[in-house]
């Protein structure tokens, strides 16, 4: 399996995070790209190639213009603004204020605008950065077109929370998303987006909910629990053509593998039977026990059982990085269902 990678990460890398009502060091760092590709090398995966330049394209039929607009130009103008810092959002649209359809002119205001979390800043780099994680895992896509049975696209920052226009829980461009509408447009007839991170991937679900050939399943923290909270509940199974394409499994607190695999076990039965021809899977291992932000229980030794399951889908499957902030441990154990997946598919 060959692994996709840009080192235009390290140019996103706030120095802090509000969490808990404090400034805390960001638990979505440039260590964790390092980590991950030190494992994937140590592993001899498969050759680690310098990801291609694929333009915008891809990505602007996921996300709206004037959104990657403002992720080019609002720290610019934050800063031309006076404000000090980087770009931290502070003003949403709430329920009690919910009129207005266009960015307000004030910084603060298109922050805002474009947010749907707090807890996410905005650099001088962090559209490069974004950018060209997006590359990565366009990548990996045209890898999957060349007739690769997998690739890895080492995505920083991650993706899986970004809407349509709004960024938020370390998320900037829709890497799953931009890779499943690529995967189509390369004539892959229906895409499943399988979804492993801890938490649910509230921008792939909104992006694809109306549309019946992108199938998202999620296994994640209970959103009465955790982030993102307002999306990722079971009675959410899409809409219009949608209906009945997607597909969510929350799990409470403490959730070790026993429960867990039974839901991916399901999710595979379920994208088996769609007639998936592609599987680009949101790979987070914030599902850790050990895990900073999460409270799933898994195992290292469990992501090898990870790595086995997906491969018995025999689908050309594209892994996308998601979460995952044990630093200690993040290596081991995205390697490890990359490294199961391969020797599973070589036996079978
Ligand atoms: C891609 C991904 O995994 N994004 C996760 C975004 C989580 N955002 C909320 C983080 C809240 C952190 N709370 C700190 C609690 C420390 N015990
Ligand atoms: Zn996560």
């Amino acid at each position: 399996m060959e692994t996709f990678y840009s080192e235009h990460h390290s140019l996103h890398a706030p120095s802090g995070e509000l969490a808990g009502g404090v400034e805390v060091p960001p638990f979505e760092s440039p260590e964790r790209a390092e980590r991950v590709l030190a494992a994937v090398r140590a592993l001899d995966l498969g050759a680690v190639r310098a990801a291609e330049d694929f333009g915008e394209e891809a990505i602007l039929r996921v996300h709206s213009a004037d959104y990657i607009e403002f992720l080019k130009t609002i720290w610019r103008d934050w800063r031309a603004s006076g404000r000090a810092g980087d770009v931290q959002p502070t003003v949403w649209q709430s329920r009690s204020m919910p009129g207005r359809v266009a960015a307000p002119r004030d910084p603060d205001g298109r922050a805002g605008y474009y947010a749907l979390a707090g807890e996410t800043r905005i650099v001088s780099g962090t559209w490069e950065a974004a950018y060209w994680s997006a590359q990565a895992a366009l990548s990996g896509v045209r890898a999957l077109g060349g007739g690769a049975s997998s690739a890895f696209g080492l995505c920083r920052p991650p993706g899986h929370h970004a809407s349509r226009d709004q960024f938020g829980g370390y998320c900037f461009v829709n890497n799953a998303a931009v890779s499943a509408d690529a995967l189509r447009a390369m004539g892959v007839e229906r895409v499943a987006i399988l979804d492993i991170d801890f938490h649910h991937g509230n921008g792939t679900q909104q992006i694809f909910y109306e549309r019946g050939d992108v199938y998202y399943v999620s296994l994640h923290g209970d959103p009465e629990e955790t982030f993102p909270n307002f999306l990722g509940y079971a009675d959410e199974t899409g809409r219009g053509d949608g209906e009945g394409f997607n597909l969510n499994f929350p799990y409470p607190s403490g959730t070790a593998w026993n429960l867990w695999q039974g839901g991916l076990n399901e999710a595979c039965r379920v994208i088996g039977e769609y007639g998936a021809g592609a599987l680009v899977v949101s790979l987070g291992v914030d599902t850790f026990h050990n895990d900073p932000i999460s409270f799933f229980r898994l195992r290292s030794d469990d992501y090898l059982e990870v790595g086995r399951i997906l491969s018995r889908l025999r689908l050309p499957t594209l892994f996308l990085l998601e979460g995952g902030y044990d630093l200690e441990a993040l290596g081991l154990n995205v390697g490890n269902v990359l490294r199961s997946f391969e020797e599973e598919s070589r036996l079978s």
